[in-house]
């Protein structure tokens, strides 16, 4: 029987990416002086890098920027990716608490019945904890993180997704096998880092993920839906 769900955070619970994380990451390069700018486009590519600060390394060596560390040029790029970072997560705070970045369609009512339904939950991110906390006091209540018994985020692990350490790390903590819990993902690294830990996993995409390979999924539906907005399944079955 299902015992736990653990839900992945940016594109799944939220649209974070493109209108709070890539935004915080410009805000970030602007005060540090920097002329860099992710537009839509490139973040799309960018995003295949999982985790902020890896991401700003990535984009550093593979598109040839020559202008990093406009106001610290001595530090390493390592360094200079978690300064930058810091800034970047202060941005996407305020962005969030602004209200700006809401539930996608069914989050709140799939949460709200699995925990009637003593279902437990956790979560396995990539994202800054504190990020994934502000996230989900501010859409979905100011108590909510207190009913996820496993909130995995950010360094904890030393691997990211698609690596499955941190699913690996929330099964861990809530003391499951796999088989008794269903992850729910929007991208393929979320899902190879799921299938990886063992774990059915369920796919709910969205504009930055529609053309990812999901084969191993249980289930791809458009978004988790509502009583008047329902899902479309898009491949898999609900009895899988
Ligand atoms: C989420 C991410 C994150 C966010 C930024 O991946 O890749 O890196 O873009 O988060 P997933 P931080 O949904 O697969 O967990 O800047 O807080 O790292
Ligand atoms: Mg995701």
């Amino acid at each position: 029987a299902l015992k736990a769900l653990i839900f992945d955070v940016d594109g799944t619970l939220a649209d974070t990416e493109r209108d709070g994380h890539r935004i915080a990451f410009n805000r970030a390069f602007a005060d540090f002086g920097l002329d860099w700018n992710w537009s839509i486009d490139l973040y799309h590519d960018l995003l295949e890098v999982a985790g902020g600060k890896e991401r700003i390394q990535h984009y550093v060596k593979t598109y040839d920027v020559k202008t990093f560390g406009a106001k610290s040029p001595e530090t390493d790029l390592k360094a200079f990716a978690a300064q930058l970072h810091a800034a970047k997560t202060g941005h996407y705070q305020t962005l969030v608490k602004e209200g700006l970045i809401p539930l996608r369609p069914g989050v709140q009512r799939l949460i709200q019945e699995a925990k009637d339904a003593g279902v437990r939950l956790a979560i396995a991110t990539t994202s800054q904890f504190e990020n994934v906390i502000a996230l989900l006091e501010t859409t979905l209540a100011p108590d909510s993180p207190n009913w996820f018994e496993v909130i995995a985020a950010g360094d904890i692990v030393p691997q990211k997704k698609p690596a499955p350490d941190i699913y690996l790390y929330a099964l861990e903590q809530l003391n499951l096998e796999p088989e008794d819990c269903i992850a729910i993902e929007d991208s393929y690294p979320g899902l190879q880092a799921a299938l990886q830990a063992n774990l059915k996993t369920v796919i709910t995409m969205n504009d930055y993920t529609r053309q990812h390979d999901f084969s191993g999924a249980a289930l791809v539906v458009d978004q988790l839906g509502e009583p008047d907005q329902p899902c479309s399944l898009i491949s898999g079955s609900v009895d899988k």
